[in-house]
């Protein structure tokens, strides 16, 4: 866990810069998915959203949230990743719905820049360490 100062245009750019953004979003990925069968599915999504901590922290859910809210919340999660209705999330919509997902953070932050705690290997994380090598 480390604190960062990030704002939109640090995101925007993180996204904008394709190989990286691809690479950190492939590694997401390959954690996400537990079974390595190269798709995400409904558990695995789930799993990795608790883990993120996104839902408290982005999307304004109270974590007093019954159970049943919640379920109705993944599937909705999930029904966006899934963007062929397959069942399974694969790489590419991995990779598009991260970018969206990306993209209305960047706009919520906007151009003033927040004090933030990140998991180290969070993807805003990231934004803010590519920010940092292009400073040095
Ligand atoms: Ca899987």
């Amino acid at each position: 866990m480390g604190v960062v100062i990030i704002d939109g245009s640090t995101v925007q750019d993180f996204v904008a810069d394709e190989e990286q953004f691809n690479k950190s979003a492939d590694e997401k990925f390959a954690e996400m998915d537990l079974n390595h069968d190269g798709v995400l599915s409904r558990s695995e999504l789930r799993k990795a959203f608790e883990s993120f901590r996104l839902i408290e922290s982005h999307f304004g859910v109270d974590v007093a949230t019954p159970p049943e809210e919640l379920t109705k919340l993944y599937d909705s999660i999930f029904e966006r990743f899934d963007c062929d209705k397959s069942g399974t999330i694969d790489l590419e919509e991995f990779r598009a719905e991260m970018k969206m997902i990306m993209l209305a953070i960047a706009d919520g932050l906007g151009s003033s820049p927040i004090q933030m705690a990140l998991d180290d290997n969070s993807l805003l994380q990231q934004a803010a360490d590519l920010e940092a090598s292009k400073n040095q």
